[in-house]
C-alpha cells in the first residue's frame, strides 16, 4: 500500500515535471546507458496537448530508464518543422534507434530516408505515416484508430436502437492531418452511415486539446440549434466542450450525449459523474514495448511490421468500478 502510494505521488510529480518543462523544442537526456552495448534513443514526442501526451512522455521516459535506454527526448510542440528538426539532430548525433510519434502523416519520405541512408533504424511509436516506402521504418507501435472510431459509432446506434427520430451529432476532430483524426473520423462515418437518421451537423478540428474544444463547441452551440450528440476524438476536446455546454445552460450527458476516446483519468472521473456517455480507451502506456522492440531492431533482429495496442471501452457503470485503480 505505501509502495503504491509513493508511486502515485512520483507519477504525479513526472506529470508536473514534463507539462512544466515541456517547451522549446530542446533536447533533454535521460537514462544510464553504459556497458560496451548501450543503446542510445532519440525519441521525438508530438507535444503536451492533452493528458493522453503527458502519460505517454511519462510511460516512455520511465520505461527507458528501467531498460536501461539513454533517452534523447525532444518535445515538438505540434510542429512538424519541430520533429523534422528533432530527427535530423538524431541523425547527426549518431544515436543507436530513432522513435518517434508523427503529429500528420504525410511528408516523412525525405527525413525518413536520411535516416536510413545513415543506417539508423526507426520505428513509429503511437501515430503513423502515410508512405509508400515501408522499409522507411522498421515497425509501428500503437492503436487501430479506425476501430477506435467505429466503437464509438457501434455504441451510437445501439443507444439509439429504438429511436426513428434524426440524431443530430456534432464532431471534434483531432489535429488536422494527424493518423487519429483522420482514422477515428472514418471508423465512425462507416458506422453510423448504415443509418441514414444519423446526422454529422458540424465537424471542426479541436487540435486534441481542452482550450481548443471549448472554444469550438461554444461556436457549435451558437451555429447549430438541436444538438443530440457531442462525438469528440478526445477526453480533453470533451472536457473542454462540458465547459461550453455548461456554460450554455444545458446539461452534459443529457441534454447532450457525449463520447470520447482515450479514457485518460480526467475522462473516467466525468464519465463516472455522468457527464460523458461513453469512452474508447486509448492507452499511452507504449513505453515497454517500445524499449522492447528498440533493443530487437538495435541487434537487427526481425520484428512485426505492426504492433497493436489491446484495448477497451468504458460506459458510466464500468468507469466506476475502476476509476481508482486508473494510473493515469
Ligand atoms: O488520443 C490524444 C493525443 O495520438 C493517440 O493524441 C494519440 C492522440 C490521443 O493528443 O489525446
Amino acid at each position: 500500500m505505501a509502495k503504491r502510494f509513493s508511486a502515485l505521488v512520483a507519477l504525479a510529480v513526472g506529470a508536473l515535471l514534463t507539462t512544466s518543462c515541456g517547451g522549446g523544442g530542446g533536447t533533454t537526456s535521460a537514462g544510464t546507458g553504459g556497458g560496451g552495448d548501450a543503446i542510445t534513443m532519440g525519441f521525438s514526442q508530438v507535444g503536451a496537448e492533452s493528458g493522453w501526451r503527458t502519460a505517454n512522455t511519462k510511460s516512455v521516459q520511465d520505461s527507458a530508464k528501467n531498460a536501461g535506454i539513454t533517452l534523447k527526448f525532444s518535445d515538438a510542440q505540434q510542429k512538424q518543422e519541430n520533429q523534422i528538426k528533432a530527427i535530423r539532430s538524431f541523425i547527426q548525433q549518431k544515436v543507436d534507434v530513432i522513435a518517434f510519434s508523427p503529429v500528420v502523416e504525410s511528408g516523412w519520405d525525405t527525413v525518413l530516408m536520411e535516416a536510413k541512408n545513415a543506417k539508423i533504424p526507426v520505428i513509429l511509436t503511437d501515430r503513423a505515416v502515410d508512405s509508400k516506402d515501408t522499409s522507411l521504418y522498421k515497425t509501428f507501435l500503437g492503436s487501430d484508430f479506425v476501430e477506435e472510431g467505429k466503437k464509438a459509432g457501434q455504441w451510437l446506434v445501439q443507444e439509439y436502437k429504438d429511436s426513428k427520430d434524426p440524431v443530430n451529432i456534432v464532431e471534434l476532430q483531432g489535429t488536422t492531418g494527424s493518423a487519429p483524426a483522420n482514422d477515428r473520423k472514418a471508423g465512425f462515418a462507416e458506422v453510423i452511415g448504415a443509418d441514414p437518421k444519423f446526422k454529422i451537423v458540424a465537424s471542426q478540428t479541436g487540435d486534441f486539446t481542452r482550450a481548443k474544444g471549448k472554444e469550438v463547441m461554444e461556436a457549435f452551440l451558437k451555429s447549430t440549434p438541436d444538438i443530440d450528440v457531442l462525438y469528440a476524438h478526445n477526453d480533453d476536446m470533451g472536457l473542454g466542450a462540458i465547459e461550453a455546454i455548461e456554460g450554455a445552460g444545458k446539461v452534459p450527458g443529457k441534454d447532450i450525449k457525449i463520447i470520447t476516446v482515450d479514457a485518460v483519468k480526467d475522462g473516467m472521473q466525468a464519465l463516472a459523474d455522468g457527464k460523458i456517455n461513453f469512452i474508447v480507451e486509448c492507452s499511452p502506456l507504449l513505453g515497454p514495448q517500445l524499449m522492447d522492440l528498440a533493443k530487437k531492431v538495435v541487434k537487427g533482429e526481425q520484428v512485426p511490421a505492426r504492433v497493436v495496442t489491446e484495448e477497451t471501452t468504458f460506459t458510466q457503470e464500468q468507469a466506476k468500478q475502476v476509476l481508482s485503480s486508473r494510473q493515469y
